[in-house]
């Protein structure tokens, strides 16, 4: 094994070709400043401690695979000073319009340089290929998360509280607890429903529709994507042993949300890298809408407040009374039920919870 930056002055590989090391050395050094510039962005800009730590461990991968060439064939084929390549460029180089734009950029240039070390690498050391490849397929997944929780974050803006309703659950009856609610600002409702008749259910949900969209509020079916696609409604939300995120995108395609219940910092980590949209956060306190026997609480909010940027809500038993425990935990979005769905006065309530928990 070559540890990487120290010049070996016995290099065995005499017969590979200079030019190959030469292809390999500028492939390394675009991967390695690619990644940084990645890292950058997830540090800086979205102050994501899990794709921090992501990209930290795809550099350090990087970096063991590399150092099993050897660096003073790297050093040594290297001749920038003759590179035709210094002086073109072309303008869309220079067109950068967010650093969004730039960190996209980053990423296919990343994943372009693998594909050479992948390639080259082949005619120096052949178990080296298969571990650029697998490398690039990681920063596949990354890609796609990285770019989703930009987005994502800017789709959830304005969206601090999330109502989940069960039509039987609401004392002042569905319509008034729901219009009161989006009237008072709510503006992401799920339709979770354990009772009804897939036909009872696909016309409440209609229903939910009309008014959601009214309302310019996003409407959410629990556990069932084929429901969400029947009633055009905007996502799915799933528990941990509901559908996969993949699964429930392949009957919901693409473009709809997918929402995944997390209960510890490992599903949370893993929902983000699954490709869901949001995450529910909990269960915060004991709820009276949905029983467990384990409540990682508020240390669980902290957790995730801590590293992860892909919106999530915070969710279990949580009222006018308790919310400010979790906004202090680190929580900037909230999803409730009965503290709406069972209040004498729901637009009141929900007005109350948006103002006093100061999440607006
Ligand atoms: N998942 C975790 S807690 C919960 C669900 C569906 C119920 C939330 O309802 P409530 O009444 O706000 O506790």
């Amino acid at each position: 094994m070559y540890a990487f930056g120290i010049i070996n002055l016995e290099d065995p590989m005499t017969d590979v070709p200079t030019e190959i090391f030469r292809i390999l050395d500028a492939a390394g050094n675009r991967t390695r400043e690619g990644l940084r510039v990645i890292e950058d962005f997830v540090r800086f800009e979205l102050n994501d401690g899990h794709f921090s730590q992501i990209l930290k461990e795809h550099r350090h991968k990087l970096t063991l695979i590399i150092s099993e060439l050897p660096a003073c064939s790297l050093l040594a084929a290297r001749d920038t000073l003759c590179d035709v390549g210094t002086t073109i460029s072309t303008p869309a180089e220079y067109v950068r319009t967010s650093s969004a734009d730039v960190v996209a950029a980053a990423f296919k240039r990343v994943q372009e340089a693998l594909r050479t070390l992948e390639e080259y690498s082949k005619v120096v050391n052949q178990r080296l290929s298969p571990q650029f490849e697998q490398l690039r397929y990681q920063l596949y997944t990354t890609e796609k998360a990285v770019l989703r929780t930009n987005s994502a974050r800017k789709q959830f803006e304005e969206i601090r509280l999330y109502l989940l309703v069960t039509a039987s659950e609401c004392k002042n009856g569905f319509e008034t607890v729901v219009k009161e609610a989006l009237d008072a600002g709510v503006r992401i409702i799920q339709s979770r429903e354990k009772s009804l008749t897939d036909r009872e259910w696909v016309s409440r949900a209609r229903t939910l529709r009309k008014w959601t969209s009214a309302a310019g509020a996003l409407l959410i079916i629990n556990d069932r994507p084929d429901i969400a696609t029947v009633v055009q409604a905007d996502g799915v939300h799933l528990g941990q042993d509901e559908f996969s995120v993949q699964d429930a995108r392949s009957v919901i395609g693409p473009d709809r949300l997918v929402g995944v219940s997390t209960h510890s910092i490992e599903q949370a980590r893993q929902a983000v890298l699954h490709g869901a949209d949001y995450l529910g956060v909990g269960p915060t306190f004991p709820s009276n809408t949905k029983s467990f026997t384990e409540f990682p609480g508020l240390h669980f909010v902290r957790e995730v407040a801590a590293e992860i940027q892909l919106p999530w809500f915070a969710i279990g038993g949580i009222n006018g009374n308790n919310i400010s425990e979790v906004t202090n935990a680190g929580a900037e979005r909230i999803a409730v039920s009965s503290a709406i769905c069972h209040s004498p006065t729901p637009g009141e309530s929900t007005r109350q919870m948006l103002t006093l928990s100061g999440i607006r």
